[in-house]
Order: structure tokens, then sequence, then C-alpha cells
């Protein structure tokens, strides 16, 4: 995983334009940064999706056709704090389903979290956390006799290119078995007015978040980024439905990487490319499940029409 930072950002900063992996935000800080994003006002997409499992629960169980005859494995992967999840569990328990929770996550302090938030709520409830890679952890669990239900929330496939999401799903469709389903979470195209400040909120929380990037390259690779010599710049594209962030330099300047034995230089606004956050319509939805053997069963939107939860079955 280090090794794979240190190859990663020599590319990144090797090429033209520059650019770094919005996978390598969530080290320690970065995750407690992310948390923070998650409860500012602008940042609307984790309120709209925790009331689309407080209030329409019983519509996505429906369009999921369970039946509390039968019991089925509920698996998150990157389940986070589960604080949205936690609804879901709820409703269906208020309806005696019979199912077993399994959290997938590359993070043990972030299983041990949804663990204590889930024997907290559930006292009784218990969970199966796995450690480890998603298709792993899938191909594992593949052997078992029960119907899936796999969550993939928070519009975390936003970060992926279509094509790049479309081999994911391909991926996750090899993993399932007939029958089984998906619940994906996205963000919804919509106006600039509203996506913009969701990337640029007025505490500088996001600001921090992206420029956090540069500290870990610091700390892990023995860099001297002067952090306040970087700016965040997002952007919204409302056409193409595309956020982007990037850290901007201020001034010329030359940045060493002992770790990497490189010197980087750059020149006054040169954008170092941090994240792609992909908003949706049911025809990009359509899109990345094309050739996925996955196909679509019906779409669950909040009030305000933000974000919606697509059940897609196998
Ligand atoms: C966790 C990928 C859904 O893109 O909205 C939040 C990450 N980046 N603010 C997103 C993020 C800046 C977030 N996802």
């Amino acid at each position: 995983m280090n090794k794979q930072f240190a190859i990663d950002v020599k590319e990144g900063l090797s090429k033209t334009p520059k650019s770094l992996s919005s996978k390598y935000f969530y080290d320690e800080k970065g995750s407690a940064l992310f948390s923070e994003i998650m409860k500012l006002p602008e940042y609307y997409l984790t309120n709209a999706e925790f009331e689309i499992f407080q209030n329409k629960a019983s519509e996505i169980i429906e369009l999921l056709g369970l039946t509390s005859e039968k019991s089925f494995d509920l698996i998150e992967l990157g389940a986070g704090d589960g604080y949205k999840t936690i609804e879901l569990l709820k409703a269906l328990d208020h309806c005696n389903f019979q199912y077993q929770y399994t959290p997938i996550d590359i993070s043990a302090k972030a299983l041990h979290q949804i663990e204590g938030n889930i024997q907290r709520q559930f006292p009784k409830k218990k969970i199966s956390p796995k450690l480890g890679d998603y298709f792993h952890i899938l191909h594992e669990l593949k052997a078992s006799p029960l119907p899936k239900v796999v969550l993939f929330l928070g519009s975390n496939i936003g970060n992926m290119e279509n094509v790049e999401a479309n081999s994911f799903l391909i991926h996750l469709s090899e993993n399932l078995s007939k029958g089984d389903k998906i619940i994906l979470g996205v963000d919804l195209k919509k106006s600039k007015d509203i996506v913009l400040p969701a990337y640029n909120d007025s505490q500088g929380v996001t600001s921090a978040f992206n420029l956090n990037l540069l500290s870990r390259i610091n700390s892990e690779l023995e860099a001297n980024f002067n952090t306040d010599l970087f700016e965040h710049a997002p952007m919204y594209d409302e056409r193409e439905g595309v956020a982007k962030s990037a850290l901007k330099s201020i001034v010329n300047q030359e940045v060493e990487i002992k770790g990497l034995d490189m010197k980087v230089a750059f020149k006054k606004e040169e954008q170092i490319h941090t994240e792609i956050s992909r908003k949706y319509d049911d025809s990009v939805i359509q899109k990345i499940c094309l050739n996925t053997g996955l196909n679509l069963i019906g779409k669950v939107t909040d009030s305000q029409n933000y974000f919606a939860d697509y059940i897609i079955g196998k």
C-alpha cells in the first residue's frame, strides 16, 4: 500500500497535467476531515441519503423483493461510520427480516467504529465485519447459499470515471449470483449553485481535506510542500455533471520529495488534479450498467431530488 502510494505519487507528479488519486485522501487525518465534511450544511449528500433511508426504507425493501421468511446477507462496501446504514437496519428489523450484516472496509479503525455504533443501537445484533479488499471478500462470500444485497452508498462511485465505474460493476457482478441485488447511492445532476458549495464550504473543511494530501506526502515521503503556497480549487461542470477538485500553486515554486528522490517544479497557477465527484441521472446509470449482467430495478430519491438510491439486480 505504502509502496503503491510512492509509485502513484511519483507518476502523478511527473506527468502533465499533474494529478494525485483521491483514494489517498483517507489517512487518519483525512478520514477525520471527511467525517467533518459529512456534517457541513453545504454537504447535502449525507443528509439526503439519510432522509431516503429514514423515510423510504419500505420502498427500498419492496424493490429488493425481500420476504421476511427468508434470510439474506447484507454486505456493505466501505461502510464508514454506518450512520445511514443504521436507518436501513432499523427498518429491516421493524419488518422482522432475518439477515447477517457484513461491512467490508480496508480500514480496521472504520470497522471498529461501525461495530461500536451498531452495538450501541442494537445491543443484540451480531455483525460480521470483514477487513480487506472488496472483491477479495465478496469472492469468499460467494460460497454462501444466501441471497445477497450489496450496499455501495454515499456516491462513492462518483470518484470513478464512467469507464472505471463500468469495470467496477462488471467485477462486482462477477462476484454475485442470479437474484442478488445492489443498492447504489449516487448524487444526482443538479444546478451548480447547489453542487459547488458542497465542495467549497465556507468553513474551509474541504480545502483542508484536499490540502491534507500534500501533508501526507510530506510525512510519508519526506517532502517539503508548503501548504500555504497551494490553494483548494474546486469547479463544477454542469453540462457534464462532474465536480472536479484541484490544488493550485499560488507561486512559481519547486518542491523536493526526498523519499522519491525527485524535485517537482510548479508554475504559478498550475494545478494538481485531485478528485472527480461525478453526478448521475438515469442515462448515466444505464450506461455504467452496460454489459455488466446487471439490470435497473428502480430508484428511490429524497424529497428534494438531490440524491438517489438505485436498486440494481443480477
Ligand atoms: C466520499 C467520494 C462521496 O466526492 O462527494 C467530499 C468525497 N470530496 N468532499 C464526494 C468528498 C470532497 C465524497 N465521496
